[in-house]
C-alpha cells in the first residue's frame, strides 16, 4: 500500500506543528510549509518549507506530489489582533486560500481541508453570555467578525465553488477557540485560555489580574488534541458541508481564570478592563452535525486541558525566568524573581 502524502500549511504554527505530529505518527510522509519553523520545538514533518503562500508559485510547489492537503496556513490571533487588523489579516489570508485552491486543483489533489472560524457565524446570534450552540446554518444571513470572519466565510464559499466546478474534494471545518500546551501565550496574537494561564503564572500574591471585558462574557475552548484528531477524521469523511468542531463545555471567562487560578493553587484577584477587545458576548458550539458524521466529538474536559497548558506555560516561563537570571549573573548582578 503506498504511503500517503500530505500537505498541512501553517505548519510552523499552534494546529498545524500538532497536527504533523500526529499524522506522522500514523505513518504518512508530510511535508510542511509555512512562513517560519514552530516556535517551541522541531517539527515532525519528512521535508519542512519555509515560503510565503500568498506567492501563487509557492503554492503551486507546496502542493506537487501530494494526496491531501491540510490548508492551516493564516495570519490570525486572538480577539485582541483580529480587531486591531483587517486589511492584512484580509488581504493575507485571502490571498494563501485563492492560490492554494487553484494550486490544488491544477496538481489534483484528492482531498483538501480548510480550517474556518466560529467567527464567520452571525454576531446577532452571540448578543447574550447565555447562547444556544452554533449550528452550521446560522452562518447566514451573513454578519461575521470583520476582517477575519468574512476571509474566513468568503473562503469557504469559494471551496464550495472550487468543488462544484472543478470536482475538487473539499472539507470546512469551523473550529471554535482551540488551546493547548505549544499555543502562543504572549505578543498579541494568544487567546483567552493563554493569557489566563500567563496573567496566573505570573502573578505574585497581592498581584491584580486583569480580566478583559466584564467577566459574563462565554465561550466553550477545544483541547488541541481533541482538534487535530477531529480535522484527521473528518478529512476522511466524504461531506463538503461546513462542520463545527468545538467544545460545547461554555463558561463565563471570569470562571475561566477562576479555574486556572484553582489549578495553579493560587488565590487570585482581578479587575475587569470593559475597554479592552471583548469580541462577541455569547458563542458555544453545536456538535450535532460533527456526532451525525463521525460518531465522535471532542471530549477533553476543560479542567484537564488547562492543566495542561498551564504547566507547560508556567514551565517555558520559568525556563525564561532561569536563563536570564543565568544572564545576569554572569552579567554581575542576581535578579529577584518575579514568577509566582
Ligand atoms: P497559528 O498562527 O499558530 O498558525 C498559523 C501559521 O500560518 C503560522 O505559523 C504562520 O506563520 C503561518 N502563515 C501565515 N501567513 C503565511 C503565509 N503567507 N505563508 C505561509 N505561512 C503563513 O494559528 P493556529 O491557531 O495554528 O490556527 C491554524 C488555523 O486554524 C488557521 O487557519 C486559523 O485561522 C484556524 N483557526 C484557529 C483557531 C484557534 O483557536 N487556534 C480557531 C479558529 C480557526
Ligand atoms: O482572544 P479570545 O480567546 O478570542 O477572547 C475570548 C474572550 O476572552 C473575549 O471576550 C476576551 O475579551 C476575553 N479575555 C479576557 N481576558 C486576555 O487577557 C483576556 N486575552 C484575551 N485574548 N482575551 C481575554 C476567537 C478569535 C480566533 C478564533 C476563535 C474561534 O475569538 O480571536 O481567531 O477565530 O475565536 O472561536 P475570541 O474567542 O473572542
Amino acid at each position: 500500500m503506498s504511503i500517503h502524502r500530505i500537505l498541512v500549511t501553517g505548519a510552523g504554527g499552534f494546529l498545524g506543528h500538532h497536527l504533523v505530529r500526529a499524522l506522522k505518527r500514523r505513518g504518512a510522509w508530510v511535508r510542511g510549509v509555512d512562513l517560519k519553523d514552530p516556535e517551541f520545538e522541531p517539527s515532525d514533518a519528512d521535508e519542512f518549507v519555509r515560503t510565503d503562500l500568498r506567492e501563487p508559485k509557492s503554492c503551486v510547489a507546496a502542493t506537487e506530489g501530494v494526496d491531501d492537503v491540510y490548508n492551516l496556513a493564516a495570519d490570525m490571533g486572538g480577539i485582541g489582533f483580529i480587531t486591531r487588523y483587517f486589511a492584512s489579516v484580509a488581504r493575507n489570508n485571502s490571498l494563501i486560500n485563492l492560490n492554494m485552491l487553484e494550486a490544488s486543483h491544477q496538481n489534483g489533489v484528492r482531498r483538501f481541508l480548510f480550517t474556518s472560524s466560529a467567527c464567520v457565524y452571525s454576531k446577532h446570534m452571540q448578543e447574550q453570555p447565555r447562547v444556544d450552540g452554533l449550528k452550521e446554518e446560522d452562518a447566514h444571513p451573513a454578519a461575521p467578525e470583520k476582517g477575519y470572519g468574512w476571509e474566513k466565510l468568503y473562503a469557504e464559499q469559494l471551496c464550495e465553488y472550487y468543488h462544484d466546478d472543478y470536482g475538487l474534494d473539499t472539507r470546512v471545518v469551523r473550529l471554535h477557540n482551540a488551546y493547548g500546551p505549544l499555543g502562543t501565550f504572549e505578543g498579541g496574537r494568544e487567546k483567552a485560555p493563554a493569557a489566563a494561564c500567563r496573567k496566573v503564572a505570573m502573578a505574585a500574591p497581592d498581584d491584580m489580574i486583569e480580566i478583559w471585558g466584564d467577566g459574563l462574557q462565554t465561550r466553550s475552548f477545544l483541547y488541541v488534541d481533541d482538534c487535530v484528531e477531529g480535522l484527521q477524521r473528518l478529512m476522511e469523511t466524504p461531506f463538503v458541508v461546513p462542520v463545527n468542531l468545538g467544545s460545547e463545555e461554555s463558561l463565563t471567562i471570569a470562571e475561566l481564570f477562576e479555574l486556572v487560578a484553582q489549578i495553579a493553587g493560587k488565590r487570585i484577584k482581578v479587575t475587569f478592563d470593559t475597554t479592552k477587545p471583548q469580541g462577541v458576548r455569547g458563542r458555544n458550539s453545536d456538535n450535532r452535525r460533527l456526532a451525525g458524521i463521525l460518531g465522535w466529538t471532542p471530549s477533553t474536559p476543560l479542567a484537564v486541558g488547562l492543566a495542561a497548558t498551564y504547566r507547560w506555560i508556567h514551565a517555558e516561563l520559568a525556563a525564561r525566568e532561569r536563563h536570564g537570571r543565568e544572564e545576569q549573573i554572569v552579567a554581575g548582578n542576581v535578579p529577584v524573581g518575579a514568577l509566582g
